[in-house]
């Protein structure tokens, strides 16, 4: 009798629970999005000894309670954490730069590359302000164009942003780059209800650096969900070992044992087979350039 009755309480229980997505944090209360719906929750007891904070973007379980308030029972093991932004689990980074106004740094675009590499996260391209070029004319693509997803938009026109939805569907993304971009006009142009909001949130962003910023992911009515970012201008290379350098450079990464010199650095060594193929024009020039200007830079930080 009693086993009966512990049994049907673990099905009863189990059918009530539901699984979901943390959109935000704030001061101990998770708004969870269930693929329709958000609840807002708080957390079982126990998770607040843990040591691991409940991020935006952790899977969670959590049971309903009256409306859409619920308790999270269970915190799913995450895949990834993503230190700036915090974000769990998240799949994509889409790097927004503009086509012009302002006009794009190839050399930040390279840097915001190796980070999404060394996150273990998934670049996506995104040159925007189409409509500011000449005929979609946008020089830097072709350097990125063969080994990088690149998508080219324009929020004013509209312009790419189905490619963009497409892209971004059923997946975790950041948006990240520098400042005046579009990052948040483009978001507000694929979720219309959004528009208020983001613009609270820059006005919050502009009074003060000292403001606890909290990280939001946006669900997407088409599907995905989005967390926007504040742009910044510059970088710091992470603090890598010069040898871990090419493994973020796609075109030269295939390159790897190929070279006459097993722990080649592809800078002045002989028989160099990634020179040869700048040489004969099957690495872009100036990404082999950037790739050199890094491999300076973290040999002189080593230095010291
Ligand atoms: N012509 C044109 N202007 C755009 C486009 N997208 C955004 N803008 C304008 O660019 C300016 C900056 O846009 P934001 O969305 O605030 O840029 P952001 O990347 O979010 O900037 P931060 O929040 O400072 O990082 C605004 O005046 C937008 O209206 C576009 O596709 N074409
Ligand atoms: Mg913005
Ligand atoms: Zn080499």
């Amino acid at each position: 009798m009693t086993k009966n009755w512990l049994v049907n309480k673990l099905l009863t229980n189990s059918e009530n629970l539901i699984e979901g997505v943390v959109l935000r944090a704030y001061s101990g209360h998770y708004y969870v999005h269930d693929g329709k719906e958000e609840w807002e929750c708080s957390l079982r007891g126990r998770f607040r000894h843990e040591k691991q904070q409940v991020l935006a973007g952790d899977r969670v379980v959590l049971r309903p309670g009256c409306g859409r308030f619920g308790v999270i029972e269970q915190v799913l093991p995450r895949r990834t954490t993503l230190v700036r932004p915090p974000v769990a689990n998240v799949d994509q980074a889409v790097i927004v730069f503009a086509a012009r106004e302002p006009d794009p740094n190839p050399g930040l675009m390279d840097r915001f590359l190796i980070m999404a590499s060394i996150n273990g996260v998934d670049p996506l391209i995104c040159f925007n302000k189409a409509d500011l070029t000449k005929d979609g004319q946008i020089d830097l693509i072709s350097r990125y164009r063969e080994n990088y997803r690149v998508v080219v938009t324009s929020a004013k026109t509209g312009e790419g942003l189905d490619l963009l939805r497409e892209a971004l569907q059923g997946k975790v993304s950041v948006f990240a780059g520098p400042s005046g971009v579009g990052k948040s006009t483009i978001l507000n142009a694929l979720h219309p209800a959004l528009s208020l909001k983001t613009a609270e949130l820059s006005l919050k962003l502009k009074r003060g650096r000292h403001t606890t910023r909290h990280v939001e992911l946006i669900a997407l009515p088409q599907g995905g969900l989005v967390a926007d970012t504040p742009g910044f201008s510059s970088l710091d290379l992470p603090d890598l070992k010069p040898e871990e350098l090419p493994g973020h450079f796609p075109e030269i990464d295939v390159y790897l044992g190929k070279c006459y010199f097993n722990r080649c650095l592809h800078d002045r060594e002989p028989g160099c087979a990634v020179k040869s193929a700048v040489e004969s024009g099957l690495i872009d020039q100036a990404r082999y350039l950037q790739y050199l200007g890094f491999l300076k830079e973290l040999r002189e930080r080593r230095r010291y």
